[in-house]
């Protein structure tokens, strides 16, 4: 008997570090995504864009870039990947003094379909350089493969 109850307390302790760090997860609903966005073409601007949940239809999305120039830096989810940047699927307001937060009428999950990318241009005369970008990582299929 000694020793089935010291094979149980080793189990307990074995179990005990479950649910410590990872994700957060579950509050009230709420899921958010921060991705880095990588510079471009030396364009000396890196920085993050966070994608929260904002009910069921609509995503916040709050870009921010490091080293911002004078002008304001339109910004946009576009198709395709930062190599090769599609059509403008959603507009975000433009990056200014380095920061911007948008609304996009689209759900976080529809976002997460894969191929799509967040980035900025340099200014809107130089609307063709891209100075940062980022893909949005496909969600996972379905509940249960979490990390
Ligand atoms: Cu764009």
């Amino acid at each position: 008997m000694r020793r089935k109850g010291l094979a149980l307390f080793a189990l307990l302790l074995a179990l005990a570090p479950v649910g410590c760090g990872g994700e957060e997860e579950g509050v009230a609903g709420e899921s958010a995504l921060t991705l880095t966005l990588a510079e471009q073409k030396d364009s000396g601007q890196s920085g993050t864009a966070t994608l929260t949940a904002d009910g069921d239809a609509q995503t916040r999305v709050v870009v921010e870039l490091s080293n911002p120039p004078g002008p304001a830096q339109p910004s946009h989810i576009h198709s395709g990947t930062c190599d090769d940047i599609g059509p403008v699927v959603a507009p975000l307001e433009s990056v200014e003094d380095g920061k911007a937060e948008s609304v996009v009428s689209m759900p976080l999950e529809e976002l997460q379909r894969g191929g799509l990318i967040v980035h900025a241009h340099e200014s809107e005369a130089e609307s063709k350089v891209s100075v940062a970008c980022v893909e949005i990582p496909k969600a996972a299929m379905s509940k249960g493969y979490g990390y």
